[in-house]
């Protein structure tokens, strides 16, 4: 069965379910030539958008994921350098978390954690539940909670559209 070929109604939801985690897949196929969202810019086979709206790590994931597209994820310095400047200062959710084991972190796509970019004194899980990765104003990783607190306070998220990478098979363990 196809996904593609239901308006969005009231059995969306149904829907939704009876396609389970394929349905950005599913229903967005990447293509290198169109930008999956207006806002969208084209970096070394991906695509990527900034979003100034203040979510929660959840709520931005799950924003991400229903654009087709995953929170965006570094696995190199030449996407640190391209996202530092897309990111501009601002201060916004990755795609990488350790709530599921303290201390090991790992991208909500699959990729391999072998790249990093803590600012200096991060991770530090302050308060013992920042389980969330944001890049800051320098564009350096540090670990934040998961809708912010009145100091480390994310005001958006980025998302990344990747060839054949999803984040819909990872399973937070808020949605058990
Ligand atoms: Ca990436
Ligand atoms: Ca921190």
């Amino acid at each position: 069965m196809s996904c593609r070929h239901y308006p969005l109604t009231a059995i969306a939801m149904l829907l939704l379910s009876a396609c389970g985690g394929s349905r950005d897949a599913a229903t967005v196929s990447f293509d290198p030539a169109t930008p999956p969202h207006p806002d969208a810019v084209f970096f070394n086979g991906h695509w990527y958008a900034a979003f100034d709206i203040h979510l929660s790590w959840h709520e931005a994931k799950a924003h991400c994921e229903a654009l087709g597209g995953h929170l965006a994820t570094i696995t190199s310095q030449a996407e640190q350098d391209f996202i530092t400047e897309l990111a501009d200062g601002r201060y916004l959710y990755l795609g990488a978390s350790d709530e599921i084991e303290e201390d090991v972190w790992v991208w909500i796509t699959g990729e391999p954690w072998d790249f990093t970019y803590w600012m200096e004194g991060q991770p530090n899980n302050y308060g013992g539940a920042e389980d969330y990765l944001a890049t800051y104003d320098g564009g350096e990783w540090v670990d934040v909670d998961d809708f912010g607190d009145s100091f480390w306070m994310p005001t958006g998220f980025l998302c990344e559209w990747s060839p054949g990478l999803s984040s819909t098979g990872y399973q937070s363990p808020q949605d058990r």
